[in-house]
């Protein structure tokens, strides 16, 4: 039987050719092979309803076929994951986690630090500075180390920062109790329990506008302090939960200004994410077909960022299908990909068509701008990693004619007439390389995590390896 997506794809050729362009992409082609081939991670949370079991069950089949990053819309939040005082609950995020391992789709943890989902428990303390620095230093040496090695990014620090007059948000219980120095200490410690994750600090409202007055113009020299004082935050996550700009007149973000705020981080060498992307219509109103169409332009202006802007390498939504959406709460309506139906809309297909059509400048490689060389500490896509470091490798087989594959120390390479291997260490060093490769090179390296680069022409490759 067909699924949905071999049917939209199919319909989107079948729309395509019909008003005269000749680009048409493999009935088999999805947003994560595409992601893939542009070297992005896209993605949707797993929402609640998935982890209760409550969902149908093409809902997963979507999911997995469609996304190779994913964050749980809930559960390795604080309340959840330690509802009581050190008793600590990964039931849900350890069967996420299992999710992303088998389908092999990078992992967001989703947050650490955060004035909301506190439990109660928590409060009783907050007159308590040292008390409350101990239970914050407890809780995220306990769930990042839970997960080290397995949740390649966390969310350190969510929403901090006050939507007016930008100064920190002061309804916070880490706020009162410790000081703003608490998102400081946060970096620290989520680092030292799991030195090779990502650290993001994530907000909402950075589309609109870096000027100081601004959340994100706040948020900037936040970030330029935090380089400077040596704490160690790789991304700024962009939560992008926005509203149609015709239903909403005052609304004031644009994809323009997000992408200013790459441009910003990228001078610290540090990234931009988007993390919760939704794009809602005013609850009650009558949405048209080209009201959607004008959502799926946004949806692609945004993903436009994250192809373009070499710091950039995150799409992720907040959701699958509007049936299960947060968005309601906020009055809105309609923000995602996929409708009631799990049926998708046209902004899969302007994704899909975006994905599909991208080409990078030819000049990145030739000026080495690549997204994997503006982050020192960069993860990386696709870390397949596991114990054995004959497999460490996994080719994306079909994706690309470039693939690589470990045995011990020897790196085969498939598919490329001379290429160029690079390796580097977990914070960006470059430790070894060798040119003119053909078939097979020796990785004359020690005992340890790396990222191999390899490339060849325009095709470029880049894995995280253990060398044991
Ligand atoms: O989608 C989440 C919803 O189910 C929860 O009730 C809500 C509680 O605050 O959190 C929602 O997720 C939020 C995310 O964790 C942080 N950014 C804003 C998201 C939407 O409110």
């Amino acid at each position: 039987m067909m699924s949905n997506h071999s049917i939209a794809g199919l319909a989107l050729c079948a729309t395509l050719l019909g008003t005269g362009l000749t680009s048409a992409f493999a009935a088999d082609e999805t947003l994560r092979s595409l992601a893939d081939k542009n070297n992005i991670y896209i993605g949707a949370i797993l929402n609640s309803q998935w982890f209760g079991g409550g969902l149908p069950g093409n809902y997963e089949q979507i999911h997995k076929t469609q996304f190779n990053i994913v964050v749980a819309e809930n559960e390795m939040k604080f309340d959840a994951t330690e509802p009581s005082e050190n008793r600590f609950n990964y039931n849900n995020g350890d069967k996420m986690v299992k999710y992303a391992k088998q389908n092999g789709m990078r992992v967001r943890g989703h947050a650490l630090a955060w004035h909301s989902q506190v439990p109660n428990w928590v409060n009783n303390y907050k007159n308590d500075k040292k008390k409350l620095l101990s239970v914050l230093k407890n809780h995220i040496n306990n769930v990042v180390g839970h997960w080290k090695g397995q949740v390649d990014e966390w969310d350190v620090v969510n929403e901090a920062i006050s939507n007016n007059e930008p100064q920190w948000r002061s309804y916070s219980v880490w706020y009162q109790g410790i000081g703003p120095e608490f998102i400081d200490s946060a970096f620290v410690w989520a680092h030292a329990a799991d030195p090779n994750a990502e650290l993001c600090y994530n907000d909402y409202n950075l589309e609109q506008g870096i000027n100081p007055k601004a959340k994100a113009g706040f948020l900037l020299e936040q970030v330029k302090r935090w380089v400077a004082n040596g704490i160690p935050i790789h991304c700024v996550g962009s939560q992008t939960h926005v509203e149609d700009t015709t239903t909403d007149k005052h609304f004031i973000g644009s994809p323009d200004s997000l992408r200013s705020l790459a441009k910003e981080l990228a001078k610290l060498n540090v990234k931009l994410k988007i993390t919760e992307l939704d794009i809602g219509f005013k609850s009650g109103i009558n949405v048209s077909k080209s009201d959607l169409e004008r959502q799926g332009q946004t949806f692609r202006q945004y993903l436009d960022i994250i192809l373009e802007e070499p710091n950039a390498d995150t799409y992720l939504i907040w959701g699958v299908s509007d049936k299960w959406s947060w968005l309601g709460g906020l009055n809105r309506q309609k923000g995602l990909i996929y409708d009631d139906n799990l049926q998708p809309k046209p902004a899969f297909d302007s994704i899909m068509v975006r994905l599909q059509t991208y080409e990078p400048p030819k000049d990145t490689v030739a000026t080495d701008t690549t997204k994997q060389d503006t982050s020192a500490t960069d993860t990386t896509k696709k870390d397949t990693t596991s114990n054995d470091s004959t497999i460490a490798i996994k080719t994306i087989a079909g994706l690309s004619s470039l693939s690589m594959h470990l045995s011990d120390r020897t790196l085969f390479i498939a598919g490329a007439t001379a290429a160029k291997v690079d390796v580097f260490d977990m914070q960006g060093r470059p430790v070894f390389s060798a040119k003119n490769v053909k078939g097979s090179v020796d990785l004359k390296i020690a005992e340890g995590l790396y990222v191999v680069r390899v490339r060849d022409g325009s095709k470029s490759l880049m894995q995280r390896v253990t060398i044991k």
